[in-house]
C-alpha cells in the first residue's frame, strides 16, 4: 500500500517529488484554483472551523484522517487507488493486452474528451451549491455540505493531474479551461446541462447528492474499468469518496421525508405547509425533476461514441469484469425505446451502440432503491402515499425523448397537455417559494429545523450534538 506524502506542497502518492516539471505545471495551476475556490466555492466559509475528513491512505479502510479544518487549507492533492499488479485490459478489441501506462495516440483526443468531461462536472456542483451554507438546516448537515463540496474540489484535481501528466499542453489548456467555465454562465456553461441548474435550497441539494451523485457513481465505476491504468486507479479512489456523497443525500431525503410523515400522521393531512413542512407530493415533484435531469447524463441511447469508447478499452460497464460475457458484445443486443405511433415502444438493438442506456438502466435500478426505503418508511408511519420514479420519457432532453412530451407514466402527450400539467409534475414557483420560505439558517449544536428530522448518529462516532462546524 502506498501512503500519501503530506510534507509536499500538493499532497500525493504518485511520487510527484521525483517528476519535477510535472510538480511545477501543478504548483502553476493550485494558485487559480485556491482563487476559484475563494470566488466561486463555499460563499463566507473561509473563516470557519470544519469537522472534516482528509485521506491519508488509499487502503479500503482507515484511509481518511478527521478533525477542525478551515476549508482553505484543506490539503487537496492527488491520490490513485494502488496498483494492481499485471492488470490488464477487460475488454473489446484490445481485451487481454497489458493496461495502458501512457495514452495510446490513436485514442488521446477521446480520452481527453472523457477526461475532461468528467472533471468539468467536479467544479460546477462546487459552484451550484454555493450559496447553500448561508441556509443550512443544521451544523452537521452545514459539515455534510462542506465535505462534499472539499471532495469534489478533489475531483477536480484528480482528473486535473491526469491531463498535466498524461497530456502534454493541451492537458495544461483544458485543466486552465475547467476553471474558466462556470456553471450557468451563459457564454462560457459547465458541458453537461444538468450542471448548469443552480442548487437553491436543501432538497435540491439533498436531490442532487442522491440522483446526480449517483450518475458520479456509475460514471465513475465505468471510467475505473478503462484500459488507461491511471484513469481507472484515480476513478477507483474517487468512488470510495463517492459512496459518502450518496449517504449525504439518502439519508438526507430520508430525513425530510420522516419529517413530513410525522406532521402528515400528526395533522391527518398531506397537506402540511401550514405546519412548517415540506408535502410529500411536492417531494415527489422535485424527484421527477432530479431524476429526470440526471437520466440525459448517460448520453443518447444509441451512441457510436459509446460504441467506441467500449470496443477501444477506453469505458467499460458498468461493473465490467464481474459480467459474465465475451466483454466484446459482437451480435449481442439490448432493448432500446422507441416513440411509435404515440407510444413508447422497445426492440432489440446491438449491445454496442446501447451502452449509455445499459449504464442508465443500472442507474434506474440502484435510483429505485432508496425510493423503496422510503415508502417502507411512510407505510409503517401509517400515511397513504407511495414515491414513484418518473418514466424514462419524462422531461427529456437528450436522446429518443427529446422531442416529445411525456406524462410521468409514459403516456406520449401533446403539448397542450404537458402546458396544462407541467405544473402539477414538476416543482413550480409556489413549491419552490415554500421550499425557500423554509430554508432559514439553524445553527446552534445539535437543533435541526423544523422540516427535517434529526439523522440517526453524528459522524464518525460524535454524537449528532458536536459542534461540527465553529464559527470565530
Ligand atoms: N448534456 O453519443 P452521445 C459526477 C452530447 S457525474 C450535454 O450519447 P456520449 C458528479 C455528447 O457530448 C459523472 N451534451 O454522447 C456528480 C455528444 O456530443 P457531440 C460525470 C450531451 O459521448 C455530482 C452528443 O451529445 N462523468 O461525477 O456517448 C457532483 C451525442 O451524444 C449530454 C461523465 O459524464 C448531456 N447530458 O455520452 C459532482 C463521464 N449527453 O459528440 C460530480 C464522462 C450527450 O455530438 N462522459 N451529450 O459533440 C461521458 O462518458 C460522455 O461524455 C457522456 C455523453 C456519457 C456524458
Ligand atoms: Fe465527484
Ligand atoms: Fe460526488
Amino acid at each position: 500500500m502506498s501512503s500519501i506524502d503530506y510534507s509536499q506542497k500538493i499532497p500525493n502518492n504518485v511520487n510527484l517529488g521525483d517528476d519535477r516539471r510535472l510538480q511545477r505545471a501543478l504548483e502553476n495551476w493550485q494558485p487559480a484554483y485556491l482563487d476559484w475556490w475563494n470566488q466561486l466555492g463555499p460563499a463566507d466559509s473561509s473563516e470557519l472551523e470544519i469537522y472534516l475528513r482528509t485521506a491519508v491512505a488509499v487502503d479500503a479502510d482507515g484511509w481518511a484522517q478527521f478533525g477542525m479544518v478551515k476549508m482553505p487549507e484543506y490539503r487537496w492533492g492527488i491520490f490513485l487507488a494502488d496498483a494492481e499488479a499485471d492488470r490488464k485490459i477487460n475488454f473489446g478489441m484490445h481485451k487481454g493486452e497489458a493496461a495502458w501506462q501512457d495514452v495510446p495516440g490513436e485514442y488521446r483526443s477521446d480520452l481527453r474528451r472523457l477526461i475532461v468531461t468528467q472533471g468539468d462536472t467536479e467544479p460546477a456542483s462546487v459552484e451550484q451549491q454555493r450559496a447553500l451554507g448561508r441556509t443550512c438546516p443544521s451544523l452537521y448537515d452545514l459539515r455534510s455540505l462542506f465535505q462534499v463540496n472539499v471532495e469534489e474540489g478533489r475531483h477536480l484535481w484528480a482528473m486535473v493531474y491526469l491531463l498535466h501528466a498524461h497530456f502534454g499542453r493541451d492537458g495544461r489548456e483544458e485543466a486552465d479551461e475547467l476553471l474558466a467555465r462556470h456553471s450557468g454562465d451563459a457564454d462560457k456553461p459547465r458541458i453537461l446541462e444538468a450542471f448548469n441548474v443552480p442548487t437553491e435550497d436543501w432538497l435540491s441539494f439533498f436531490m442532487f447528492t442522491y440522483f446526480q451523485d449517483r450518475d458520479g457513481k456509475f460514471q465513475l465505476n465505468a471510467l475505473s474499468e478503462s484500459g488507461f491504468d491511471p484513469l481507472s486507479r484515480t476513478c477507483r479512489f474517487m468512488l470510495t469518496e463517492e459512496a459518502h456523497h450518496m449517504f449525504v443525500g439518502e439519508s438526507g431525503v430520508g430525513r425530510i421525508i420522516q419529517r413530513s410523515t410525522e406532521l402528515s400522521a400528526k395533522h391527518d393531512t398531506l397537506d402540511i405547509e401550514a405546519h412548517g413542512g415540506i408535502p410529500l407530493p411536492m417531494i415527489q415533484k422535485y424527484i421527477n425533476f432530479h431524476f429526470s435531469i440526471c437520466l440525459d447524463l448517460f448520453g443518447q441511447e444509441r451512441s457510436t461514441n459509446a460504441a467506441n469508447f467500449y470496443t477501444t478499452g477506453l469505458k467499460g460497464r458498468f461493473g465490467e469484469t464481474k459480467i459474465d460475457d465475451d466483454h466484446v458484445l459482437d451480435g449481442a443486443s439490448y432493448k432500446l425505446p422507441d416513440v411509435e405511433g404515440g407510444k413508447v415502444v422497445w426492440s432489440d438493438q446491438p449491445a454496442l451502440t446501447a451502452i449509455n442506456e445499459v449504464l442508465r438502466d443500472e442507474y434506474h435500478e440502484d435510483s429505485q432503491r432508496g425510493l423503496n426505503r422510503w415508502n417502507k418508511a411512510i407505510k409503517a408511519a401509517g400515511v397513504a402515499f407511495d414515491l414513484r420514479l418518473p418514466h424514462t420519457a419524462f422531461n427529456r432532453n437528450i436522446g429518443t425523448f427529446r422531442d416529445v412530451n411525456a406524462s410521468p407514466t409514459g403516456e406520449i402527450i401533446g403539448r397542450d397537455e404537458w402546458d396544462r400539467n407541467a405544473a402539477t409534475w414538476l416543482p413550480n414557483d409556489a413549491d419552490r417559494g415554500h421550499v425557500k420560505s423554509l430554508m432559514v439558517p439553524v445553527t446552534e449544536p445539535g437543533r435541526m429545523a423544523n422540516w427535517i428530522a434529526a439523522p440517526a448518529r453524528g459522524i464518525h462516532g460524535q454524537d449528532v450534538e458536536f459542534e461540527y462546524v465553529k464559527f470565530h
